[in-house]
């Protein structure tokens, strides 16, 4: 189905059977840095979670994704791990982990950790050896090394950009003081990438996997699944779309214009075809252990159906579906993108997954109502972003949008925060940002940011209740007390109240298991479908559309006199 085509009279989509706890779980990611501090030092820990972990089963979620807890000197916020079988001091210990995950457990919530093996920190042991090591050395081998070109070999030995700007390389000192090989880094250059075609570098990551899965985690998500290889000879490479070649996806998504993807092939260091044996290697793992472990892919690539290649039966459980997430706040897209999603992920016998928000993009408070124009994704929204979006038209907009998602068959994921209807932080003085983009690209781009601030609490608290001290490693907004968890709890109305009530339904009714038939009665501006016996109906236009007779079990704003506003949801049983 293209964009243009019309919506199907009927299309019942049979969602792929199994029964495992993933195909239909709803995971809340922790981003464990700002979720709740417990020793005051302004940085989230794992005790501070633990004791705030009640308040997740109550919301009703499945499972909870942690975003890096391991040891790592935090040059992009734990995704440059330097030991992947401890904790961090920062975030506590490895006893706080097992006492977090039996807490977990023991309230009936599942625990996926993050797994980030394309690259590591230049302070892993590895790195410090290979950098030791001669040039050729087995040590310099597990990693990207390669000669620079030019007669003194001063020129880096591709064009590639890395993620976060300026060059995917970095030169390296002998020694003596002279300069040396060059290393590749797809993200900062505190993060050398792996080189996964070293039999070396998998057998390690085996036993990593083991360490956790021993301690009991319930599976992982692996950060840039799609950058493990690249392509042999590292070719050159220019990026057709401006920002294509850094997961750059603008809110008119590559992957959804016809005509672009197909002009958009595979980066040499995205998608190479070689990733499918690691990860046929990795189901093997975690099929050793009992109780459906899951693998779900970070993995941005520009097509729906290149992402169900990695969802195969003897591959990843699930892949976040990032065309969704992008996908504007328009009818005829959402109905598109839902339609291919379940027909490429049913496919392969996996389910579909549902994301709106995570710590790499702007909330979905914010980003469904950001002007036409504008930054294109990555770019994070600041104090001099032109055209900011309007607060309330934004999270009128994702309560509306939450509110379908969760009732679409399959798995979804939820952003800490989200709950509560957090907007981004678009006010953020430069002087306390942190993330490596802001300062690669010399405070060109905001970065992520924005999305990370830590979460509020309690109104009257110090820091919202988010540590003891009032300390925050990222300033909060002064204005966020009506958003902190206690302004909100049993008020009915609330965002924090409309997702419970949501998830609560979500399971009484099955919707995670069932399957979507769409219904073509309200026009062009408005999705509706059926999952068993809730009709869902949205209206992304700007006039009410009227309803049809049914109870209303869920609404994403209040309903009086029969008649669905702008930018609201509905749950009916008719
Ligand atoms: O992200 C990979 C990635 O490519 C996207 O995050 C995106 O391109 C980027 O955020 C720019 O918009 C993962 C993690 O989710 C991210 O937090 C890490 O910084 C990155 O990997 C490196 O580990």
């Amino acid at each position: 189905m293209t964009l243009e085509s019309e919506l199907p009279e009927t299309a019942t989509v049979i969602t792929a059977t199994g029964d495992e706890w993933w195909r239909s779980a709803v995971i809340y990611q922790i981003y464990p840095r700002s979720f709740a501090d417990s020793d005051g030092n302004g940085i989230g820990d794992l005790p501070g979670i633990t004791e705030r972990l009640p308040a997740l089963a109550e919301l009703g979620v499945d499972a909870i994704w942690f975003s890096p807890f391991f040891t790592s000197p935090q040059k992009d916020a734990g995704y440059d791990v330097s030991d992947y079988c401890d904790v961090d001091p920062l975030f506590g210990t490895l006893a706080d982990f097992d006492v977090l995950l039996e807490t977990a457990h023991g309230l009936g919530l599942k625990v996926i950790a993050d797994m980030v093996p394309n690259h590591t920190s230049d302070q892993h042991e590895w790195f410090k050896a290979a950098l030791a090591a001669p040039e050729g050395s087995p040590e310099r081998d597990r990693y990207m090394f390669r000669e620079g070109k030019g007669p003194n070999g001063d020129i880096a030995p591709n064009n590639w950009e890395s993620v976060f700007g300026g060059s995917m390389w970095e030169r390296v000192t002998r020694p003596d003081g002279t300069p040396g090989q060059w290393y590749l880094h797809i993200f900062d250059k505190s993060q050398p990438d792996l080189n996964w075609e070293n039999p070396w570098v998998r057998e390690q990551f085996f036993g990593i996997l083991r360490f956790w899965l021993d301690r009991g985690v319930d599976g992982f998500r692996v950060d840039v699944a799609h950058g493990m290889i690249k392509e042999a000879g590292l070719p050159d490479y220019t990026p057709p779309v401006e920002g294509a070649s850094m997961g750059g996806v603008t809110s008119d998504d590559t992957a959804l214009i016809p005509g672009i993807a197909d002009l958009t092939p595979d980066p040499p260091y995205w998608g190479q075809p070689g990733v499918h044996e690691i990860w046929r290697g990795w189901h093997g793992v975690l099929a050793e252990y009992p109780g459906d472990r899951v693998l779900a892919a970070e993995a941005w690539l520009d097509t729906l159906e290149k992402t169900a290649l990695w969802v195969r039966p003897d591959e990843f459980s699930q892949a976040f579906n990032f065309a969704y997430m992008f996908t504007d706040w328009k009818a005829k897209k959402l109905r598109a993108v839902i339609q291919e999603s379940i027909d490429a992920f049913s496919g392969v016998g996996a389910p579909s997954t549902w994301v709106l928000s995570n710590h790499d993009v702007v909330r979905h408070a914010s980003r469904l109502a950001l002007p036409k124009d504008a930054p294109p994704q990555g770019a994070g929204i600041g104090p001099k972003t032109p055209g900011k979006p309007d607060t309330a038209l934004g999270l009128r907009r994702a309560r509306a949008a939450t509110s379908l998602m969760l009732a679409l068959p399959g798995s979804s994921y939820l952003y800490q925060g989200e709950e509560l209807g957090l907007p981004e932080d678009m006010e953020l003085p430069d002087s306390a940002r942190q993330d490596p983009t802001w300062f690669r690209t010399k405070g060109e781009k905001y970065g992520r940011d924005g999305c990370r601030v830590p979460i509020p609490w309690e109104a009257d608290k110090p820091a919202y209740g988010f540590s003891t001290t009032g300390k925050s490693w990222l300033p909060q907004p002064v204005n966020w007390a009506p958003y902190a968890r206690d302004s909100q709890d049993g008020v009915p109305g609330s965002t924090l109240e409309l997702y419970k009530s949501a998830l609560k339904l979500r399971s009484a009714h099955g919707l995670g298991t069932g399957s979507l038939e769409w219904v073509g009665d309200y026009g062009n501006k408005v999705v509706a479908f059926r999952n068993g016996d809730i009709t869902v109906i949205t209206n992304l236009g700007k006039v009410a559309v009227e309803l049809p007779v049914g109870d209303i079990v869920l609404a994403s704003e209040e309903i009086v006199g029969g008649a669905l506003p702008a930018d609201t949801t509905v749950w009916l049983r008719a």
